[in-house]
């Protein structure tokens, strides 16, 4: 069944709203305690900028990042001789909202026939789950989808993607059991391409991330759609689960030294603590966030937005 709640007609401050509840938990403990060093009056010095570092760094923030926020804010402080820590708080809002800024880069899906999105991430971040929302999304937007289960591994992956195409209104090609991922994917861009598909989404196997045969695998996969035809991999997506904190750093810059990544997906922002890995993502790497996943509904799937995040945070009553 399809629930009739769409993202797509939802009121934009609708979203907003649905962040500033749905962080709570992301980002409870940073809102509130930023509140309290620059809402309040609070004397400028060395404790003040002691205690922000220490609250970036327990939101999950690396320090990398945290030290740049800091001392940014230190030296505007003393370049306007600023003495009350509630002139601050707009401009910690505004140096955090530019860095996100940079990589709110939506998927723009090119008229090329079909357009393809690799899904790639380690196990049970959200890859198959995110793969139905996605679908769905493009559904809404009156394109064709092909799904292709490149999960060769995981015991019943194919039916569960099966489940996401009838939600999604997508068609899902059966798979070849005698053939590898890289050779079932190569047949579903054959398909799609002799179909006219608009968008055709695969589906790959997690296991783990310093596994050197799945990045093998996923090397095969590329190298193989090249081959057809030179056909180019649109996007490869990077499923990350908000949930693993700073090891997500870890996650993208092995997947991307070894794979490349266009664009990440942030899994079940809903149910985490560690939000503040957003800003460490962003900052140290200039890869575009395109989604945010929220739920395990087919809806729950979000365009990035850094205002709509940002003001989530830092909250103006
Ligand atoms: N709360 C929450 N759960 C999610 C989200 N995305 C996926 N899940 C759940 O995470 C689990 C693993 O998802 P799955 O798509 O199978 O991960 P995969 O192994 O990467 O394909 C499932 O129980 C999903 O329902 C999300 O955004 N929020
Ligand atoms: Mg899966």
């Amino acid at each position: 069944m399809i629930n009739k709640q769409d993202f797509n007609i939802k009121k934009k401050h609708s979203f907003f709203s649905f962040l500033k509840k749905n962080l709570i938990k992301t980002t409870k403990d940073l809102s509130k305690k930023i509140i309290n060093l620059f809402k309040k009056k609070n004397i400028i010095d060395r404790e003040l900028f002691n205690k922000l570092k220490e609250t970036l760094i327990t939101s999950d923030i690396d320090i990398h990042t945290t030290n740049k926020i800091c001392n940014l804010t230190k030296e505007y402080a003393q370049k306007n001789k600023i003495q009350d820590s509630c002139k601050l708080y707009d401009y910690i809002k505004n140096e955090m909202f530019k860095i996100l800024l940079p990589v709110e880069i939506p998927l723009i899906i090119k008229n090329k026939k079909p357009f393809i999105i690799l899904i790639i991430g380690i196990n049970g971040v959200g890859k198959t789950t995110t793969i139905g929302k996605l679908a769905y999304y493009f559904y809404k937007q009156k394109k064709s989808v092909v799904l292709v289960s490149g999960d060769t591994f995981r015991a019943g992956a194919y039916e569960q993607l099966s489940i996401w195409s009838k939600r999604s209104h997508s068609f899902l090609l059966e798979n070849n059991k005698k053939k590898d991922s890289s050779a079932i994917i190569f047949d579903a861009i054959s398909y799609s391409k002799k179909k006219n598909i608009d968008i055709l989404i695969a589906d790959t196997s997690g296991r783990l991330h310093n596994n050197v045969m799945l990045m093998k695998e996923l090397k095969k996969i590329t190298r193989v759609i090249k081959k057809n035809n030179n056909m180019l991999i649109d996007e490869v997506m990077l499923i990350l689960d908000a949930n693993i904190g700073q090891n997500s750093i870890n996650q993208l810059k092995i997947f991307h030294d070894n794979i490349g990544i266009t664009g990440i997906t942030i899994t079940k922002i809903d149910s985490t603590a560690k939000g503040g890995v957003v800003f460490s993502l962003a900052n140290k790497f200039n890869i575009p966030i395109r989604f945010l996943g929220s739920g395990e509904k087919i809806t729950d799937l979000h365009l990035f937005n850094a205002k709509n995040f940002i003001n989530a945070i830092f909250i103006n009553n």
